[in-house]
């Protein structure tokens, strides 16, 4: 079930089909849009495969499955393809019905989809702010964005005096949101977030899925420098 393979790029042979009682996804280890796909096999305990994907170089038959050429995408034995983060784990969701992620009330599902909404603004930020500061850019502007939007999470999570965004247990939206916040900025003026962080954390979907703050730093230096190391440490 782990994502251990090397990453398949251009030329490789396509991989077999999918196992009858299975679901593949195509991914790549570090991507934290595949790591959402990750967190609900892992949680939903779901047979799946993995294959991975060099996105430097893509292999002719993943694009033809997703000609957006995107992970994380999943394949189901019979060939239906699905992607785009919210919508693979949506699906799941939907399909693997025992301990359901969303929540089954329309409200509070719609809740969960406008605080992704507003969660997706801030995504880019973990790219802009690290990419500036190696490229030696005054990145105070952009933390500061950062730490406002961060700011409003938190009051999120103070106003409803709960552990995770959709009540006291994790459910999709946590899953969504899930990052190394602290990476990117303190957490010291956002207390609700950092005790959020560190209850994902023990989390063994969480823990399944996750890499260490060293290898992500190996990682992303590689990425940096233009020749992401997709297969580092296997
Ligand atoms: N909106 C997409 C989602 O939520 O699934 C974003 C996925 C995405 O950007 N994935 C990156 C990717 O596949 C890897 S982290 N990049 C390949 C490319 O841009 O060509």
């Amino acid at each position: 079930m782990a994502a251990s393979q090397k990453c398949l790029g251009k030329g490789s042979p396509a991989p077999g089909p999918v196992p009858k009682d299975h679901i593949r996804l195509y991914s790549m280890r570090f991507c934290p849009f595949a790591q959402r796909t990750r967190l609900v096999l892992n949680a939903k305990r779901i047979k799946h495969d993995i294959v991975n994907i060099n996105l430097k170089n893509k292999p002719d038959w993943f694009l033809e499955k997703n000609p957006l050429g995107l992970v994380p995408t999943l394949e189901t034995p019979s060939g239906q393809v699905i992607y785009e983060s919210p919508i693979t784990c949506e699906y799941l969701d939907e399909v693997y019905p025992e301990k359901k992620l969303l929540p089954s009330d329309p409200f509070e599902r719609a809740q969960q989809k406008m605080l992704l909404e507003h969660f997706s603004k801030v995504t880019p930020y973990f790219y802009k702010i690290p990419v500036g500061k190696t490229k030696g850019e005054d990145v105070s502007a952009f933390e500061a964005e950062l730490k406002e939007k961060l700011a409003q999470f938190n009051e999120t999570l103070v106003n409803k005096k709960t552990k995770f965004f959709g009540g006291d247990s994790i459910t999709m939206i946590d899953y969504m949101m899930l990052t190394n916040f602290s990476n990117t900025v303190g957490l010291t003026c956002t207390p609700q977030l950092k005790k959020w962080t560190e209850h994902m954390l023990e989390d063994p979907a969480v823990q399944a899925t996750m890499f260490s703050t060293d290898t992500y730093k190996v990682f992303y230096k590689s990425y940096m420098e233009g020749t992401p190391d997709y297969d580092y440490g296997l």
